[in-house]
């Protein structure tokens, strides 16, 4: 495909000034240029009108226990990840496995600005612009075998470059799972960028999970496997007190953490008075996602 990169996209159509090139040239998988103002980046039917976080906020305040244990440890070493070249390694009950490299996974999938809710299981909460693509089309792209029944992930091992898997401070690889079908889900991204940006190291690049109406430890970063499973699979904070962190972990302000209440939140960026929000069941998707969990008891499958 040819691509005059002297053309800007905000020529093209307004929004599309926000996606960068990178996160566009994906998304568009060798479809003509004319495609840019096609359904791939209609009005976010799936997006909050909720004030974005700013970038700094975003890339600035976060988990990433690879790189240490606080909020400002992965901005701090992040940077020095090699996120390219990238490779992921997907296997278990799939038509074609493989250890496919970045490119050719991202080859067909359709680049979207999701902006979604983002609620931390220590009751702090961001808004996030991410670019992105549905779990959904990848999963479709590998061929799911009709005895999976749940996806398995796993984030880089590399302590030469992750300082914080040098001490024995959780269990690595860092892990996580969902049930196929909220795998399944539209609103379940794979994201590869932020306000149109490859993603900043500290939030997962190149590509890293969101489950918006759960719990952020379910979002897990830097991924480099992706596993069709019959059985459920380890999930990091699960494994490490089950008490606290049910495998669902699913946003509910109804059923507390054992150590605080998770009947409302504070939205990073406020300031020092802000005053707290509640939390929505869901996190606000429910609409989306309630009925999965139809005749589930959410208190005993937090
Ligand atoms: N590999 C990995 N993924 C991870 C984490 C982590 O420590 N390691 N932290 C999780 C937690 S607790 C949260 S709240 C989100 C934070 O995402 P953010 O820093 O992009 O806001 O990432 C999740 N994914
Ligand atoms: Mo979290």
């Amino acid at each position: 495909m040819s691509f005059k990169t002297d053309l800007k996209y905000s020529d093209v159509t307004p929004r599309a000034d926000y996606l960068n090139r990178r996160q566009i040239m994906a998304g568009l998988g060798g479809v003509a240029l004319g495609s840019i103002a096609g359904p791939g980046f209609a009005a976010g039917q799936y997006s909050t009108d909720a004030t974005p976080n700013t970038l700094e906020d975003i890339s600035s305040y976060n988990n990433f226990y690879e790189f240490g244990f606080g909020k400002e440890d992965p901005a701090e070493y992040a940077h020095t990840l090699t996120t390219d070249p990238w490779s992921v390694q997907v296997d278990g009950l799939v038509d074609k496995p493989g250890n496919y490299d970045l490119a050719d996974l991202l080859t067909g999938m359709d680049i979207e600005e999701r902006i979604y809710r983002f609620r931390c299981v220590e009751a702090w909460s961001m808004v996030i612009p991410w670019n992105g693509f549905q779990l959904s089309q990848l999963l479709e792209k590998v061929g799911v075998q009709p005895s999976a029944k749940y996806v398995y992930f796993e984030t880089l091992v590399r302590p030469e470059e992750m300082p914080g898997q040098k001490g024995a401070s959780l269990d690595w690889p860092y892990r996580e799972g969902l049930r196929l079908d909220e795998a399944m889900n539209p609103l379940t991204l794979v994201a590869t960028g932020i306000y149109g940006e490859d993603l900043p190291n500290q939030n997962g690049a190149p590509l890293r999970l969101v489950v918006p109406w759960k719990y952020g430890f379910k979002s897990i970063k830097s991924i480099v496997r992706i596993s069709l499973m019959d059985s459920q699979p380890q999930a990091t904070w699960n494994m490490q007190n089950p008490a606290e962190y049910g495998f669902y972990s699913n946003v509910n302000p109804t059923v507390s953490h054992p150590r605080w209440s998770q009947a409302t939140e504070r939205k990073i960026g406020g300031g020092l008075f802000a005053r707290r929000q509640e939390t929505l069941m869901f996190n606000g998707y429910g609409e989306q996602v309630a009925n999965m969990y139809d005749g589930m008891d959410l208190t005993a499958n937090f």
